[in-house]
């Protein structure tokens, strides 16, 4: 049960955020890049006990040029299409080899990492194969939104109205003209133990997800959030401002499903327009204001459809029935 795995969870705190980098600074990001601040909080909160297994994408390049390593843990590289097969595979080794007394019982966390295009699009299959087997391992998706590392292309996780390089806006096309896949709720299809989405402008949140995740046993999904000032085309120190901006406009909610049960982790009760959030971003410049207001009616319709969850799955607690109110015995 959840509850029993989240007994040792230690709230991390402002004044409490671990000082351990699992990612070293000196990486070839670019400047003002959101993914690698999100993947180096990730690495933060882990801790030095993790193998880390990372598909292709923006986070492998930067890290890893050859004889090069950002990485101050045991790091695997593996193709597009097969991180969370590759995390099974380390994950199911490690318990062999703690059965046969190769190595002593350790509690070691798996985590594989790949982009929304690693995740959505390509590594999906591997992905549902492994949250449905159940290993023991955390699975984070870096989403900027598009397959960054070639060269901006879109993905199923690109949104809809957003102009890439393979769904340019122009006179004839909006750019992307479909709907984001909704990824967690995939993961939560799969009725996995612990899945969450996650910002690193909200950084204490976001590490204290990874730390559950770490904890839950079984398979856990965290879908983070991750700016990209060269495919998005926003200024390099617009990053932490412009994913503030995704949660307070509402169009990335921050909550977390425990066991099926939704927990909104910031209730954004007075949200700003989509369109300002829009607004620092060129790669949605191109909109109209009839365009934004069609996505803000799709972004308000699926808050509302969250907050339904929420409400359906935290039941109020029963009205006591006549007689029992203690006062009037
Ligand atoms: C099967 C396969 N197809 C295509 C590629 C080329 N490729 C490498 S990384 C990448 C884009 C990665 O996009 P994403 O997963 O979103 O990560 P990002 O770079 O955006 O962080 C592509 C298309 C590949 N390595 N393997
Ligand atoms: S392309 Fe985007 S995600 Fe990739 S390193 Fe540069 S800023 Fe980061
Ligand atoms: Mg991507």
């Amino acid at each position: 049960m959840i509850e029993q795995d989240l007994k040792d969870f230690q709230k991390i705190t402002q004044k409490s955020l671990p000082t351990f980098e699992g990612l070293a600074q000196g990486h070839r990001a670019c400047q003002g890049c959101g993914e690698v601040l999100a993947l180096r909080q990730v690495m933060k909160a882990l801790g030095p006990d993790t193998i880390a297994v990372s598909a292709t994408g923006c986070m492998e390049i930067i890290t890893s040029s050859f004889p090069q390593s950002a990485w101050n843990i045991p790091w695997l590289h593996v193709a597009f299409e097969n991180v969370a097969a590759v995390a099974s595979g380390v994950e199911a080794g490690l318990k062999a080899q703690v059965r046969k007394g190769k190595l002593p019982e350790k509690k070691i966390c798996i985590v594989a990492t790949a982009g929304d295009g690693g995740t959505a699009d390509i590594g999906l299959q591997a992905l549902s194969g492994a949250l449905e087997r159940g290993h023991n391992f955390v699975y984070v998706c870096l989403d900027n939104e598009a397959y960054m590392n070639t060269g901006i292309q879109r993905s199923s996780a690109t949104p809809y109205g957003a102009s890439t390089t393979t769904s340019p806006s122009g006179k004839h096309s909006i750019g992307q003209n479909t709907w984001k896949k909704d990824m967690p709720a995939i993961a939560i299809a799969h009725r996995i133990p612990y899945v969450a989405t996650a910002n690193p402008a909200y950084h204490v949140d976001l590490m204290n997800k990874v730390q559950k995740a770490k904890l839950i046993n079984g398979p856990a999904y965290l879908h983070i959030y991750s700016s990209c000032p060269t495919g998005w085309r926003h200024d390099i120190d617009k990053a932490v401002e412009i994913s503030r901006m995704a949660v307070e406009s509402r169009v990335f909610p921050l909550y977390e499903v425990l066991d099926g049960r939704y927990v909104l982790s910031r209730n954004v009760k007075k949200p700003i327009p989509v369109a300002d959030y829009f607004k620092p971003q060129r790669r949605f410049r191109h909109l109209r204001p009839d365009d934004i207001a069609h996505i803000q009616s799709r972004v308000d319709a699926d808050w509302e459809a969250l907050q339904q969850k929420v409400a359906a799955t935290n039941p109020a607690p029963p009205e006591p029935e006549a007689g029992s109110n203690k006062k009037e015995e």
